[in-house]
């Protein structure tokens, strides 16, 4: 089976004054965006900014960068209702009313860094069947082991369909730390036709995607999980990380999937 490329061009932590390549508008969204489709990927998981950068769920500027995308590449848009700690449940959860193919669900309230991420039970359980009924496939984000609990119970309820599709996200203050043992713990405990991925943040980040990759998960790369390219080195924009993920799968002797071989294994119906 081929392998998921996922790009992730922009967070809801950084800044321009982080690193200068950081993309926020949605032109520069969408640029990096395309660039990554030539690179080989299949997903563009998307955040977006206002003018002053920061995070927003504003659905003129979602609207604008889907559709900016979508004139330069036929990659499948992933939005994040995760969007920024600052922004409401309430706010964020609307960004699916714009039908993405994708986008994420973050089972439930964490501490985050020196913030607080607020995904109550009913806001989630309500953005999960939505999300059904409007065809957006849910990436679900888990960022400890209570979370998977969390979302094989949505699954017992009806409010998520199989295949499910997880991102293990280590690295996070008030999550799993990136450590190799909690990522094959988190693999280990996951339902039988899971497709998952590893989200590593930060300093674990090349090593994590490359363990990730060796024991049969997709790929994601970019500026909103790591700002460095090498230790001490900023990555000048997206394009060197997705190309070295790509590089990565490729010395495994992985292909990388085409979006129509992407939407085949994450079960997407037709745009
Ligand atoms: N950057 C991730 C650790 C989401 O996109 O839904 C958190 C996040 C969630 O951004
Ligand atoms: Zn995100």
């Amino acid at each position: 089976m081929s392998v998921i490329l996922t790009v992730a061009p922009t967070g809801p932590i950084a800044f321009k004054s982080d690193n200068p390549h950081l993309p926020t508008s949605p032109e520069e969204i969408a640029g990096a965006v395309a660039e990554a489709y030539g690179a080989g990927a299949a997903v563009a998981h998307i955040h977006l900014r206002d003018a002053q950068q920061r995070p927003t769920a504003d659905l003129q500027i979602a609207r604008r960068t889907m559709d900016l995308i979508a004139e330069r590449c036929p990659i499948l848009i992933q939005m994040s209702t995760g969007v920024g700690l600052s922004v409401s449940f309430e706010d964020r959860e609307k960004l699916v009313e714009l039908k993405p193919r994708m986008a994420t669900l973050n089972p439930c309230s964490m501490s985050f860094g020196e913030g607080e991420f607020l995904n109550p039970p009913k806001g989630v359980r309500r953005l999960a069947a939505r999300m059904r009924e409007l065809g957006v496939k849910p990436e679900l984000e888990i960022y400890d082991t209570g979370h998977l609990d969390a979302c094989l119970q949505l699954l017992k309820e009806g409010l998520l369909a199989e295949p499910l599709q997880f991102s293990i996200v280590l690295g996070v203050k008030g999550g799993m730390a990136a450590t190799p043992d909690n990522l094959v713990m988190m693999v280990n405990r996951l339902p039988e036709r899971a497709i998952w991925q590893v989200i590593a943040i930060g300093k674990a980040n090349l090593q994590l995607t490359a363990i990730g990759l060796a024991l049969g998960g997709n790929v994601r790369a970019g500026l909103e999980d790591t700002l460095q390219l090498r230790r001490g080195e900023l990555s000048p924009g997206n394009l060197p990380l997705v190309q070295r993920a790509a590089r990565l799968a490729r010395d495994l002797d992985l292909e990388l999937a085409s979006v129509a071989e992407a939407e085949q294994q994450l079960g997407l119906t037709r745009a």
